[in-house]
């Protein structure tokens, strides 16, 4: 790794002391694909990691309803348009043990994400 890129790789993590965790760890692995299903609600509702684990969510909306038009995940600062019946990746950077939600635009709806600590 560069020295430039190695000082922006710190920089990115001391700014984000919640989300991210060794950028080391984010390269290591290939992310893990989840499928999320939206049909007046997530399903799965709940997906657990490991810390340090990279997840793609795989968001799949079967309603065209205003509701689920749009997912948040609050804490991690990303929002995504979901357009009806195709797919929409998610990719989230490697996270450290704890919980994150996700919801719909209006908050109604919520699914987590579940980080548990690297063994
Ligand atoms: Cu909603």
């Amino acid at each position: 790794m560069k020295p430039g890129r190695l000082f922006a790789a710190i920089l990115a993590f001391s700014l984000t002391p919640t989300a991210a965790l060794s950028p080391a760890a984010a390269q290591e692995a290939p992310a893990r694909e989840v499928e999320i299903i939206v049909d007046g609600g997530y399903r799965p509702d709940l997906v657990t990691a490991r810390a340090g684990e990279r997840l793609r969510l795989k968001f799949v909306r079967h309603e065209d309803g205003s509701c689920t038009r749009e997912v948040v995940f609050p804490t991690l600062d990303i929002r995504k348009e979901l357009p009806p019946h195709q797919p929409v990746f998610v990719d989230l950077p490697a996270l450290a043990a704890g919980e994150y939600e996700f919801r719909c635009g209006m908050k109604m709806i919520r699914g987590r994400i579940v980080v548990e600590p690297a063994r």
